[in-house]
């Protein structure tokens, strides 16, 4: 297992580099060319610069996450060949700097939602957190303003504000784009990928639906195991695997995610391990990752994800804010260095019982 975590780049993440390395057992950081709007290629020298930059402190670029698609491919516009043609260059320039692992989601419109970014906990801590009933309450079209105005003057991942000024015209794309349709633009995406994933020894690695069920009544695509299945079935290729993110899916309680990591044995490229607390049906919050926070057994995920032989990168995922750290919802240093700390404590324990 590879320990990572997240970092948004240089002018855009309050954490350094040199913090994150002096976490135990960091190797390297997930991370992107966070101005990079869905549909523009990634140029050689942008990803060199980047991946030069993450080197000199000592850290591996792990993997990128994201290379957003843009919505014509997974609307299956018109355009969507072109859109795709740059895709597959963009892949190209990242194996030709030996970058082998790429996160992306397939979310119409919307990235990940929430009701509120900063949810005051007992003990002060707060966290990102869900209503499905305040959700609802808000038009979409006053979602964007309603993440922004509680992101601290930060540009949210998922929430860039040219995407989200389009939102009219984003709403009327996906115009009779139902589950069905999604699947097959996201399995002719995939198919026309996998050749240079092939050369490059590329995985891909979809991110699950967060929260883990239609929003605005937006189609989504993965959510639970059988879609997931169905995802890697359409384009049988191992190249084309999972994200498995423990508190996207771990967000519907129906899911149940050691059971998820082994049907996907062999697919799961990257994992995001994180901890929610379904507090009723609809609404949860983004614990501690400390199972007896929240409502996912954290030992069993690990030793799920060890049983199927994953090795590959592992990052906390969000993090409360504590110890007065303002900065990025839900990526502030502390509580993610925690979560750092009892993954490996966890996977220590299971690697020496086993
Ligand atoms: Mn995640």
């Amino acid at each position: 297992m590879q320990m990572t975590m997240r970092w948004f780049g240089p002018g855009h993440d309050p954490v350094t580099l040199q913090q994150i390395r002096q976490v135990p057992g960091i190797v390297g950081v997930i991370t992107t060319l966070y101005n990079k709007l869905p549909g523009e290629r990634w140029e050689v020298a942008e990803i060199k610069a980047l991946k030069e930059t993450v080197e000199k402190s000592g850290l591996k670029l792990s993997g990128i996450e994201s290379v957003n698609v843009h919505d014509a491919i997974k609307t299956g516009g018109a355009e969507r060949d072109k859109y795709i043609d740059i895709y597959i260059e963009t892949l190209e320039n990242l194996g030709k700097q030996d970058i082998h692992l790429v996160c992306y989601n397939f979310m119409p419109v919307f990235d990940w939602t929430r009701s509120d970014l900063a949810k005051m906990r007992e003990d002060g801590s707060t966290v990102l957190a869900y209503d499905q009933k305040a959700i609802d309450a808000i038009n979409p079209d006053d979602m964007f303003a309603s993440i922004s105005k509680q992101s601290g003057g930060h540009t949210l991942a998922g929430w860039e504000p040219e995407r989200m000024a389009r939102l009219k015209e984003l709403f009327a794309m996906y115009k009779g784009i139902d589950e069905e349709k999604l699947l097959a633009n996201l399995g002719y995406f995939l198919t026309r990928l996998m050749p240079v994933c092939e050369k490059y020894n590329i995985n891909m690695a979809i991110h699950p639906d967060d929260p883990a069920w239609s929003v605005f009544g937006l189609p989504r695509i993965v959510t639970g195991k059988e879609k997931l299945l169905r995802i890697l079935q359409n384009v049988d290729n191992p190249h084309n695997g999972v994200t498995l993110c423990t508190g996207s899916l771990g967000s519907n309680p129906q899911n149940d995610i050691p059971d998820i990591i082994s049907a996907l044995k062999g697919r799961i490229h990257f994992a995001h391990v994180r901890n929610v607390r379904h507090t009723a049906p609809g609404v949860f919050e983004e614990s501690a990752h400390l199972s007896s926070d929240g409502s996912l057994d954290m030992f069993a995920i690990m030793k799920a994800l060890y049983d199927i032989g994953f090795r590959g990168a592992v990052r906390p995922d969000h993090g409360r804010a504590i110890w007065g750290e303002t900065g990025m919802p839900g990526y502030g240093l502390y509580d993610r260095a925690l979560g750092v700390a009892y993954l490996n404590g966890l996977y220590e324990a299971i690697d020496k019982m086993s």
